[in-house]
């Protein structure tokens, strides 16, 4: 059976396992936190040291987007990217824009749901309030690429870009930032229908377990 390795609050992590359960797809999981020097044979599956990591049949798979196209040439349907070349590019595009989002997401996350709730040491709150500054355009791009009439990024069903998009502004929910229907009313709709989905609902839960109060997710 595939094994996903690494924490479930990880971002990627998290978004590959939310494909493997869209797709349908039965899977193990061995949550792991690759913080520190984590062991030489952790380093042979992730040489970048990073989570996730998929262990198939055929060997080890590192990084999410790998894992992604190697889970969408392997189990095609439900499909991961939507049908038409720009479609398909724009999904796409979601993606890389979440990952930059995530360079600021992250540092919030880190400092206040790693460092402070789960190891009990001090935030960086200066780093933190550098990465809350500059999130507020990406937060207005993702309103504004957002159509009313549509339930997802591109159309009636959730795709790749939809999920990635999701699953990082989940963590940062998570490290106690809002998202208000008042100032992003089309992003937080978005956001509600997504962690309604059975494959997310699944996730959250297992986050709140962990992280208790901090997540405003359901608040
Ligand atoms: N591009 C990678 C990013 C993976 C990544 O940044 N993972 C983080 C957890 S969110 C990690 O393993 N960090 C450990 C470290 O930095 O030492 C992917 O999509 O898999």
């Amino acid at each position: 059976m595939l094994k996903v390795v690494g924490a479930g609050l990880s971002p990627w992590v998290r978004r590959v396992m939310i494909v493997l359960e869209e797709k349908g797809i039965e899977y193990d999981h061995e949550p792991f936190f690759p913080f520190g020097d984590p062991p030489d044979e952790f380093k042979q599956k992730s040489p970048l040291a990073l989570v996730p990591v998929l262990e198939t049949d055929e060997g080890p798979l590192a990084d999410s987007s790998a894992i992604c196209a190697y889970l969408e040439a392997r189990f095609p349907t439900p499909a991961l990217l939507p049908d038409g070349p720009y479609a398909h590019g724009r999904s796409v595009w979601l993606c890389a824009y979440a990952d930059a989002l995530f360079k600021h997401e992250g540092t919030i996350f880190f400092q206040r749901a790693v460092r402070g709730h789960l190891m009990k040491q001090e935030p960086d709150e200066d780093a933190v309030e550098a990465a809350r500054a500059a999130i507020p355009p990406f937060l207005a791009y993702l309103e504004n690429e957002l159509d009313a009439s549509r339930m997802y990024f591109s159309g009636e069903t959730p795709y790749l870009g939809d999920i990635t998009v999701a699953s990082v502004l989940l963590n940062y929910l998570h490290a106690g930032e809002r998202i208000d229907a008042q100032t992003h009313p089309k992003l937080r709709g978005f956001l509600d229908r997504m962690f309604e989905r059975k494959s997310f609902a699944d996730r959250i839960e297992d986050d709140l377990t962990t992280l208790g109060g901090l997540s405003t997710v359901r608040r």
